[in-house]
């Protein structure tokens, strides 16, 4: 199905659904400027080794690479403005009688789009905490001056206890926030339409979600201009980006 092609079975889903829930990947902050991870040119798989930055082992042997690392995404992001595929999905949980929103965004721009109550599945780049007593740690909402290139830079000290802070993210090899998975599972459990949006569908547990939506009856329901795993099981593949295809299916579903 191209972007071309909205059926009405889907605008049908979306007005009777009783309970939505949008799970959310790096696909929807990308035409805000933020790389994805795994696209072949631009993510940024293809240019850093996720082992020698997005583990707790890589934290552990270089803290200030990978600080450094993340102060870079972390202003980037900063410098980056929510765009129509946020503002959308913000829009379309009020006229949803009930929803869900579920991110693997660690960039909080679904929040700074106006949604609410958003479960942030691999936490947050601007809540960063304690490598040792896990004590929470505040940072300047401002990009730091000069801005940082994405060079060694060593963390702050944690004032209670003294250790290094670190990116409050999950990383490979880490549990997500189990409140956070637990509230994401149950909903997944009982909506009865989810969106999956610009996401490869390839990082666990998250990929469970569509997965137990699906066995429980609920349409699932893909928007990503390329095919990823989770086609097969989709009731619907839309193909084109989240920016050009979620206004057009809120205006067709809710004409103003
Ligand atoms: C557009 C678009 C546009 C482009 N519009 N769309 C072997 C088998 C199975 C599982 C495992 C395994 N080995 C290890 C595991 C577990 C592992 C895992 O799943 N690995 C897989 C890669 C195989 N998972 C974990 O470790 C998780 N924890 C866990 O499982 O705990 C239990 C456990 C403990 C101990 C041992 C084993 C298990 C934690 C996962 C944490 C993921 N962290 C990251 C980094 C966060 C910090 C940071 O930002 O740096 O999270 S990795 C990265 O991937 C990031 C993302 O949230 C996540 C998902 O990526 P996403 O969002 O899907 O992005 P892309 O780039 O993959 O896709 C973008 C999509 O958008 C593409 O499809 C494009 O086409 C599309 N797109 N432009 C719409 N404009
Ligand atoms: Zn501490």
């Amino acid at each position: 199905m191209t972007d071309h092609q909205l059926p009405g079975a889907l605008l049908a889903w979306l007005r009777g659904a009783a309970h939505i829930v949008v799970l959310t990947g790096a696909g929807v902050s990308q035409e805000s400027g933020i790389p994805t991870f795994r696209d072949t040119l631009s993510g940024f798989w293809s240019r850093f080794d996720p082992m020698q930055l997005a583990t707790p082992e890589a934290f552990d042997a270089d803290p200030s690479l990978v600080w450094g690392w993340y102060e870079w995404r972390r202003s980037q992001v900063l410098g980056c403005q929510p765009i129509a595929a946020h503002r959308a999905i913000a829009e379309l949980a009020s006229h949803a009688r009930k929803l869900t929103l579920v991110t693997q965004n660690v960039d909080g721009l679904h929040e700074r789009a106006g949604s609410r109550d958003v479960l942030c599945l691999h936490g947050s780049l601007h809540r960063p905490y304690c490598r040792g007593c896990r004590s929470t740690y505040a940072l300047p909402q401002e990009a730091p001056d000069p801005a940082p290139s994405g060079q060694p830079m060593r963390p702050p000290a944690c004032p209670s206890c003294g250790d290094h802070i670190r990116p409050g993210v999950v990383w490979f090899g880490e549990m997500l926030p189990a409140e956070t998975w637990a509230a994401s599972e149950e909903a997944a459990d009982a909506c009865d339409l989810l969106l999956s949006i610009g996401t490869s569908s390839l990082v666990y547990p998250a990929t469970a979600l569509p997965e137990i939506a699906h066995r429980n009856g609920a349409k699932v329901v893909q928007i990503n201009p390329e095919p990823t795993s989770l086609d097969p099981l989709a009731d619907l593949n839309l193909r084109g980006t989240a920016a050009r295809l979620l206004p057009r299916l809120l205006r067709a579903a809710w004409p103003s």
